[in-house]
């Protein structure tokens, strides 16, 4: 049986760029409002609790047989542009799983969290940023952090807490990023939290006088927190350069996306805040990028921030501890036809002719090859010394240099540099 919930708010589209979400105008006493929906197939699926004693297991009702829709041509990508995002994501799946054969010889210290089924997401959603534009990933979003210019050996190395991690072996997980070169902010574990520190990071900028795109993402579970509405609300408010991907992956560890929410789907909570809101296939890579360049290009433009969902499944447990054996069968099978990279390979190699058989086995040699020496240099790189291990905590004898990386305001320039509320506006040193 399909879900029935409030059937999607429909419109013309807005008249004014999509810069303000407007109603349309309906009937006098009727609003109605668009949310831009990319896919190209709608899977609708029902996720029930069921009870028996102390047994709670789930069931999903659903038609498991749909046929897989075409990944959806890009308005934007060239061949060579699709021919990259391909290798980010052949890389981001492979080198997760020399992460899992690590942890399985107990080379990794803590967990193992893996983003697979998601990769699309992560890695066409990062390739629409430019230079100066920030990245905030999250545990899942290892594919964005590989395209924003870590290494697979630097990722290696932070899960095994060697020396030359990028914490210095100080963090067993993926809690690390790059405020100097890479414009990444380190993901935050408190779900939500990123959200506001990236409107900060756009806030920042504009009052540097430059508009960037700041991107960020939630899952379906972490979107309920209050600090996700704080954050998107404030982003709204200011017209900040935020674009937030709610990764709608069905579950929330063991929670089903239909006992978290009641909205059908996620995207439209950006009615509510006023900006535009967009649905694209998680699982296509060409839906995620265009949604995303043209958030990113709203952002740069002043626009204000963009909520885009990307539905996808998640294809493993939480993190390596979790066998995920509550969710149903027939729901991985039916994504696992989705496979994000099987559809982006078939895209390429048969449909576009873009990839001619050999040189996919030369990329994905290619991809092997990087993979196995990074894995070399990690495994045969050294644990950090035990004195360092309270390093970077306290600031001593000026060991330290912490410098912004921007200047102060200190002149204004006119409005668009501006804090909107109190219009002061400024410009470089
Ligand atoms: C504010 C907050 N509450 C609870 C947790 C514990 N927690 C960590 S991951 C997780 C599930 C997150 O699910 P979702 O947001 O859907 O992301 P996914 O794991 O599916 O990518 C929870 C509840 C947390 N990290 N932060
Ligand atoms: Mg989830």
């Amino acid at each position: 049986m399909a879900k029935k919930r409030n059937k999607r708010i429909a419109g013309k589209p807005n008249s004014n760029g999509g810069r303000r979400l407007v109603p349309n105008a309906a009937s006098a006493n009727q609003r109605t409002y668009t949310i831009s929906d990319y896919r190209l197939e709608q899977p609708d699926f029902t996720i029930r609790q069921v009870r028996k004693g102390d047994a709670v297991s789930y069931e999903v009702t659903g038609d498991f047989n749909a046929p897989v829709a075409p990944i959806r041509e890009s308005k934007y990508l060239n061949r060579k542009q699709c021919i990259e995002i391909y290798r980010w994501m052949l890389l981001n799946r492979k080198m997760e799983a020399a992460l899992e054969n690590l942890y399985k010889q107990g080379k990794v210290v803590g967990g193992v969290y893996f983003g697979l089924g998601q990769e699309a997401c992560s890695c066409a959603s990062a390739y629409a940023l430019q230079k100066e534009d920030w990245l905030g990933p999250l545990i899942r979003n290892q594919g964005s952090t590989l395209v924003r210019g870590f290494s697979p050996r630097d990722i290696m190395m932070q899960y095994m807490a060697r020396a030359g991690s990028p914490t210095k072996g100080r963090d067993a997980s993926s809690h690390f990023g790059d405020i100097q070169e890479r414009n990444v902010v380190a993901p935050i574990s408190t779900l939500g939290d990123l959200i506001p520190v990236l409107a900060g990071v756009a806030l920042g900028a504009r009052l540097q006088g430059r508009n960037i795109a700041a991107m960020t993402y939630i899952g379906d579970g972490g979107q309920s927190t209050g600090v996700t509405y704080e954050g998107l609300n404030f982003a709204a408010v200011q017209d900040l350069g935020l674009v937030l991907f709610i990764e709608n992956n069905l579950w929330a560890y063991s929670t089903p996306a239909d006992m978290q929410f009641r909205v059908k789907d996620l995207a439209e909570r950006a009615i509510a805040y006023g900006i535009p809101g967009v649905i694209v296939d998680g699982t296509d890579a060409c839906q995620v990028y265009d949604a995303a360049h043209e958030a990113c290009e709203r952002a740069r433009h002043g626009e204000g921030p963009t909520l885009i969902e990307a539905k996808m499944m998640r294809m493993k447990g939480h993190a390596i501890h979790d066998a995920a054996d509550y969710v149903p069968k027939p729901l991985l099978e039916y994504w696992r036809k989705r496979d994000p990279i099987a559809r982006f390979e078939n895209y390429l190699l048969n449909v576009k002719k873009w990839l001619s058989p050999t040189e996919n086995r030369e990329l994905i040699a290619g991809v092997d090859q990087q993979l196995e020496a990074d894995r070399e240099f990690a495994v045969a790189s050294p644990m950090p010394q035990p004195e360092s291990a309270g390093g970077g905590v306290y600031c001593e004898n000026g060991c330290h240099q912490i410098k912004p990386k921007f200047g102060t305001p200190r002149a204004k320039v006119g409005k668009s540099a501006s804090f909107k509320q109190t219009e002061a506006a400024v410009h470089l040193k």
